[in-house]
């Protein structure tokens, strides 16, 4: 360890505590946080919390800090696990991922951010152009998908409300020559509804309040977000000015240009934008008395007028779409039926939710189709090596949460899988590897939450899919009866009608999993409609029909006939479902690196460490358990050379050489000096110690004998003068 963190600074990694206790862990936490130090590991395990403030960490003279060193030569920093994963990539041509996680607000994104910013300054240094346009896309993509997929929320100002995993590509040279985003289930319930303090996506508010007047005028769109359905709740409009909209606005549309969206798209997307937002001030009223017209009509045409005029469509058939759907009944007959004005707001919210989903996806296809490696390696068939990063929406749990708190958090229970499997097999393997006996440690296992979500046929999944898929009106109620039924002696699951003294549920409405970061209670309405996800064709073959090149391009599917709709689409959650699985299994085919981000406080505060919410943290990530894992045997292993290479000085064998065959011998040698072997295990290629007393001991033997070598080779330096 570098020597600029000393003593006063704590422990540098959880595995040299002298004793692995709750107490012990949040000490050492609490002492580096408090002296600026956010990072510590756990072994190859980054643990990070939150400073909220800028500290002096980041930037091309840290990076070059850690450009190229071991991961313990430096002081614990993000750099240094990006560092791992791009030289472990590099030196075994192997897949690697790091792996981002901890609770909405706890760091994730700017962890992912300070890692991209590493790769990128660390490759290319012949300057090759392409592989320069690859890294520009890289790390503008991440401000463009901030502006379209993330939000305000309660918990954090510039929350994910969808989860990403990016794969960057390389060549064998190590540097950058594409990349890949997948994107998780949008959020996209908040175009419509925002919570009191939080807000629509940021996209919205840059539009509004950073284009030019006479854009502006050009979308029929006013400065004031309050102006609009979509924009003026949840946040007052205090909030909505303090963030610096305008230069956000700039900064994405620069972003945009140099990832090579034509002036035309993003043109495309501010209309876009703009209907969406016109169309969520539409409002029916019922005429009971204009039969020719039919019963229904919207409150302010001129808003059609600009639905039609920004979407490139006939305004007939935009009106027809939102006052009547096509139905075919029976054979290939097809007949207009008219909405009732509820049925009518459904339909226009459905359509909103749509149009903006498929506007982010596209912008994420659009982004993948510039990022595609164009150089394939030719040593690994084509197959460049890859680092994926993961930054997914983190656990939350809001006063109501929904069918989209309950997809983050079954993702994220998927995640703590993964972690608990993989932690324990790589340990495990390692042992086996190095010929090592290996004791199990006790882990919490969450894999009967995930079952409860996913299982076939009985999981929560399955049986609202089956919910979805009965005919005839079927409510959240029943669906939420079918739970109980299924699964009332379930230790994580339980609801106001299973338990009917517990006041905090509400009858009828709520279920309650016991997650493993926290209790949460959902409420199941809107469960049914979130997950069946549909939108009526009408739409899609209306915009589909667009003479916007952009726009139509998103709504492939609209070319269908009404006809032809027959096959009932995968729901919401069921395609969440295998997407999470498919990401699990990706994850796994890699060399996994992790960054545990800890929340520090509820508050967004700098300098403040609450140590309730922080232990909750600790305790649900595992983290104890890891360390104990970590320590199962052994606190630390090292390759041979590089433990003689730091401690070869406080032996007389090793010092300055060794003859002795072998670099395993010669650390057999300097260890039965100290009288250290009966803490140690040889490994094939490592040296595993037990105790962190030993490397106590052996680091204060080489800390005595460092002023005394210091002197010998001054004098030497001296003599040779
Ligand atoms: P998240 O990604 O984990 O939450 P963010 O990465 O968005 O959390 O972090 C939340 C806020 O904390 C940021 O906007 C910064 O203000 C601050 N912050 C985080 N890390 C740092 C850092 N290293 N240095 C300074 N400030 C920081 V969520 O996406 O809500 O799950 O869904
Ligand atoms: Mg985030």
């Amino acid at each position: 360890m570098e020597d600029d963190e000393g003593p006063e600074c704590g422990k540098p990694d959880f595995v040299l505590l002298d004793q692995v206790t709750m107490e012990d862990f949040m000490e050492n936490l609490k002492l580096r946080f408090e002296k600026g130090r956010i990072y510590t590991y756990i072994g190859e395990v980054l643990v990070s919390v939150n400073p909220y403030q800028e500290l002096p960490l980041y930037g091309p003279e840290a990076i070059a800090r850690y450009q190229g060193r071991e991961l313990y030569e430096r002081p614990p920093h993000l750099y240094a696990v990006a560092n791992a994963a791009y030289r472990a990539m590099k030196r075994r041509s192997r897949d690697t991922c790091i792996v981002i996680s901890g609770e909405s607000g706890a760091g994730k994104t700017e962890a992912s951010k300070h890692i991209m910013q590493y790769i990128a300054a660390v490759t290319n240094p012949s300057q090759r152009a392409e592989v320069e346009r690859v890294k520009d896309v890289l790390l503008k993509s991440t401000c463009v998908l901030e502006a379209f997929g993330n939000a305000r929320t309660n918990r954090n100002h510039n929350s994910s409300r969808f989860g990403k995993y990016m794969d960057i590509n390389f060549d064998f040279k190590g540097d950058p020559v594409g990349g890949h985003i997948h994107s998780y289930l949008l959020e996209k319930s908040r175009v419509l509804k925002q919570h009191v303090g939080e807000r629509n996506f940021h996209a919205f508010y840059q539009v509004l309040r950073g284009c030019e007047d006479e854009e502006l005028q050009e979308l029929h769109l006013q400065r004031n977000p309050a102006v609009y359905n979509f924009t003026r709740q949840g946040a007052g409009l205090n909030v909505v000015l303090d963030i610096d909209e305008k230069s956000h606005h700039q900064a994405v549309t620069e972003a945009m240009r140099v990832i090579g969206f034509s002036p035309e798209e993003v043109a495309s997307v501010h209309r876009i934008l703009a209907a969406i937002l016109h169309l969520g001030n539409i409002e029916f009223v019922e005429l009971e008395s204009n039969l020719e017209q039919g019963r229904l009509a919207v409150t302010e045409e001129v808003l059609v007028d600009h639905v039609a005029e920004l979407t490139a469509t006939p305004r007939e058939l935009v009106l027809r779409c939102l006052l009547a759907r096509t139905v075919a009944s029976g054979g290939r007959e097809v007949i207009e039926k008219g909405h009732t004005a509820a049925e009518a707001s459904y339909a226009r919210d459905a359509c909103a939710k749509a149009v903006y989903q498929r506007l982010f996806e596209w912008v994420v296809d659009r982004i993948n189709h510039v990022m595609e490696p164009r150089d394939r390696d030719p040593r690994r068939d084509g197959k460049d090596t890859v680092i994926g990063v993961l930054d997914i929406y983190g656990f939350e749990v809001f006063p109501v949460n929904s069918f989209e708190q309950f997809c983050i958090n079954y993702c994220n229970e998927k995640l703590q899988q993964l972690f608990i499997q993989l932690i324990l097999k790589q340990e495990q393997e390692e042992y086996e590897r190095e010929g090592i006996a290996w004791q199990t440690v006790e882990y919490f296992n969450n894999a009967t939450i995930v079952d409860l979500v996913e299982r076939p046929h009985r999981g929560i999944l399955a049986v609202l899919d089956e919910a979805c898929s009965t005919a005839g009106p079927i409510t959240d109620r029943i669906f939420l009866q079918t739970l109980d039924t299924h699964h009332r002696h379930h230790p994580h699951y339980t609801s106001r009608q299973l338990c009917p003294t517990d006041k905090t549920m509400e009858f009828g409405r709520d279920f309650r999993i016991k997650h493993y970061a926290g209790d949460v209670t959902y409420s199941v309405e809107g469960f049914i409609d979130k997950n069946r996800d549909f939108l009526f064709q009408d739409f899609k073959r209306l915009l589909y029909n667009s003479k916007d090149p952009t726009l139509r391009a998103m709504w492939p599917d609209g070319q269908q006939d009404i006809t032809e709709v027959t096959k009932r689409p995968l729901t919401a959650g069921t395609l969440f479902k295998n997407s999470m699985v498919a990401l699990v299994e990706n994850l796994a085919s890699k060399e996994p690196f992790y960054v545990r981000c800890i929340k520090p406080n509820e508050d967004k505060v700098a300098g403040k460490l609450d140590e309730g919410h922080c232990r909750h943290q600790v305790a649900y990530l595992g983290l104890l358990e890891n360390v104990r894992v970590r320590r199962a045997g052994f606190a630390s292993r090292q390759p041979y050379p590089r433990f003689l290479l730091r401690y070869k000085m406080t032996c007389e064998y090793t010092w300055p050489n060794h003859l002795l065959g072998s670099d395993k011998a010669a650390v057999g040698a300097l260890l039965e000096q100290h009288g250290l072997q009966g803490d140690v295990a040889f490994g094939h290629s490592k040296l595993f110690i037990r105790s962190p007393r030993t490397l106590v001991t052996l680091e204060q033997s080489r800390a005595c004998l460092i002023p005394i070598i210091v002197l010998l080779l001054q004098k030497a330096w001296r003599g040779t003068l």
